[in-house]
């Protein structure tokens, strides 16, 4: 019996500095009622859905930036886009900047949950690799400041059985991270839900093409879910906010690595595909076998350190 499981990627223009939590929940709706239309069993958000990339601002005073945070999930705002999903029996990932209380603390995390079709939460995941830096950085045309704002995400990568499958999750720069995709297929992952927000400009190189940054967020989910037997479904924030461009580019990413939907513009737009969670067991089975083929023992440098050490 086939596990095919109709995938929606629901990808989101651009939200503006100014944009309310509605604004986004509204937009992300809409697109969970075209997934509806289309019999999408499962959809994808991108990462930050509910607010505009707000790392690329340089902010102190801390109301605002916590303004920018979720302190529950769901809560008032997303309460409607889960009560819409649980009429429709359909299950979503989202990512959105999280404050949570931990042993008596206030933590902030770049985090992304997986909701079922009964509308529980059934997976959450925050962010292991933080991009950009944590002060301002006036040689930058841009800030990106992920390590001021998040700390690193304390759930590692892990996976969920659900919809009869093998589910893992990250965010943005984890997909730039072989260990990324590697810890969730030392899991048995079928299908990776990642969102991104990815500048279309290098803010530490002005030359570098756009075509560059395109071609190396397609070769990291594509390199991913071939390496690791799985499916990837990539889903991108995109377009214009606040004069700021943000590349488009989702895609679905069969085991093989081939991207069989991507988006066409940088506009909120549902990609659609039927995957079948078995094509995941030839890779798995023969070239990416990893009890016949892998040899840890002459992995020890991937966990043991950190940078590059170069011989003498
Ligand atoms: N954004 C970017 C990403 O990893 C980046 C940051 C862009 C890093 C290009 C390196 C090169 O896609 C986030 N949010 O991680």
């Amino acid at each position: 019996m086939p596990r095919v499981i109709r995938v929606g990627g629901a990808q989101m223009g651009p939200l503006q500095k100014s944009d309310s939590r509605k604004v986004a929940v509204d937009r992300m709706i809409g697109l969970l009622d075209q997934a509806r239309a289309r019999g999408c069993r499962l959809v994808v958000f991108p990462e930050l859905a509910l607010t505009t990339f707000f790392p690329r601002w340089n902010m102190d005073d801390k109301r605002e930036v916590d303004g920018c945070f979720e302190t529950q999930m769901p809560n008032a705002a997303t309460k409607p886009l889960f009560d819409r999903a649980k009429e429709y029996g359909i299950a979503f990932a989202f990512g959105y900047a999280e404050i949570a209380e931990e042993n008596g603390e206030r933590h902030h995390y770049n985090a992304s949950i997986l909701v079922d079709e009964a509308g529980n939460i059934i997976g959450k995941y925050r962010k292991t690799h933080l991009p950009g830096h944590s002060e301002f950085d006036p040689g930058r045309s841009f800030q990106h400041l992920e390590k001021k704002y998040f700390e690193v995400g304390n759930t590692g990568f892990r996976v969920w059985r659900f919809m009869d499958g093998i589910f893992g999750m990250c965010i943005c720069n984890d997909r730039r991270w072989p260990e990324t995709y590697r810890v969730m297929g030392l899991q048995g992952v079928e299908m990776v839900l990642l969102g991104f927000n990815t500048p279309s400009a290098n803010s530490q190189r002005a030359d570098e093409p756009r075509e560059l940054r395109d071609f190396h967020n397609d070769l990291c989910v594509q390199a991913g879910a071939y390496q690791n037997g799985t499916w990837v479904v990539a889903i991108a924030k995109a377009g214009v906010e606040d004069g700021h461009e943000l590349l488009g580019g989702s895609a679905i990413v069969h085991p093989s690595g081939q991207i069989i939907a991507r988006t066409q513009t940088s506009g909120d737009e549902l990609i659609v595909a039927d995957c079948d969670l078995d094509d995941c067991n030839f890779y798995k089975e023969t070239i990416f076998d990893f009890a016949r083929h892998r040899r840890p023992e002459h992995y020890g440098l991937i966990t043991g350190q950190t940078g590059v050490v170069r011989p003498d």
